[in-house]
């Protein structure tokens, strides 16, 4: 017999089917013998990229392995369509809600809901910024802050390799005013504020999706030209929509700019092993497991740590790039 974990994730990745239907046929099936820890409502922010569609199918992976029932609703992209599903989740009445929050603002009036609810938030991969305690139990995501360090380090350590002496750096940042975003670009910059050699040409919005990163690049490339001796890319799949644009303006990414990318999914690092990326900051999708965790644990009235950080890597075109074992997203 099929279980009630197994019977709402279909019906709710089926993406979005009238609420009625889900909330009936979940409500038909909560007697069932095999019967979930407990029902957890994740908004996802959408699929801009291998990272996110990684997250999801590791969320769903890990909820499978955690006997939780997931609600699980995609946003598309836009904020007031979390807000809409995190509404439902509490209508709902599900155990624990989840949501990786696109940007950092505009939550504390749903948010204040769900806590009049009872309803412990958990929030995944990005963080929120808020004037009220207590609205969130934990934030389960990267160092964002340390991405961009690492980044910054590598730049440093390749100008001094290379033995540079000026550099000329555009950034191409993920979506405005979300954590990623802002840490990522806070990180980097600190650390290359003390090097006299690391000149900002300009800074632009690629919203962390690789027709943006093509854009950008060409915008980039037409105001300045051979001038980019880097590009610092906030993802992966702005970074894939950039290059192609270097290589038709006459350049070898990798040896003429020097590229650095965060994420490192399977195809960046191919790219990688191919020299026309150098360097990719790993940030893992995979949280899955610390939510369940988490969830499970707040369900119980336990406490929770309030930040919770992975373990996170980093490769370049300092390692023998060859020996990288398969990224699995
Ligand atoms: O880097 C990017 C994704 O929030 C860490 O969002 C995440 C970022 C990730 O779309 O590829």
């Amino acid at each position: 017999m099929k279980t009630l974990k197994h019977r709402i994730r279909p019906i709710i990745a089926a993406a979005l089917l009238p609420v009625f239907l889900l909330l009936s046929a979940c409500g038909a099936e909560r007697e069932a013998d095999n019967e979930p820890e407990l029902l957890l409502g994740f908004s996802q922010i959408g699929s801009e990229s291998a990272w996110r569609i990684g997250n999801t199918k590791n969320i769903e992976e890990q909820a499978l392995q955690y006997n939780v029932g997931l609600m699980l609703e995609d946003a598309n992209q836009k904020q007031e369509n979390q807000i809409a599903a995190i509404r439902r989740f509490i209508a709902y009445k599900v155990d624990v809600i989840a949501f990786s929050p696109i940007v950092e603002d505009g939550w504390d009036n749903v948010l204040l809901e769900a806590k009049e609810a009872g309803i412990p938030v958990i929030l995944v991969d990005r963080d929120i910024r808020t004037e009220q305690e207590g609205l969130t139990a934990c934030v389960i995501g990267a160092d964002f802050y340390r991405e961009g360090v690492m980044a910054g380090e590598y730049l440093i350590r390749k100008a001094n390799r290379l033995g540079l002496t000026e550099l000329n750096i555009v950034e191409i940042t993920g979506t405005e005013n979300s954590t990623p975003m802002l840490q990522r670009q806070a990180g980097f910059m600190d650390t290359i504020a003390g090097d006299p050699r690391m000149h900002i040409l300009e800074s632009i919005d690629g919203d962390f999706l690789k027709s943006r990163g093509a854009e950008c690049m060409r915008t980039l490339l037409a105001s300045y030209g051979d001038r980019i001796d880097v590009v610092f890319s906030h993802n992966d799949e702005m970074t894939l929509g950039a290059l192609p644009e270097i290589e038709n303006a006459g350049y070898t990414p990798g040896l003429d700019m020097i590229i650095i990318s965060i994420d490192g999914g399977q195809e960046a690092i191919d790219v990688l092993k191919e020299g026309r990326i150098n360097c990719v900051v790993e940030c893992t999708p995979k949280l899955g497991r610390e939510l369940m965790e988490a969830a499970l644990a707040l369900k119980n009235g336990e406490s929770v740590d309030p930040v919770i950080h992975p373990e996170e890597q980093f490769f370049s075109d300092e390692q023998d790039v060859e020996t990288i074992p398969p990224r699995g997203y």
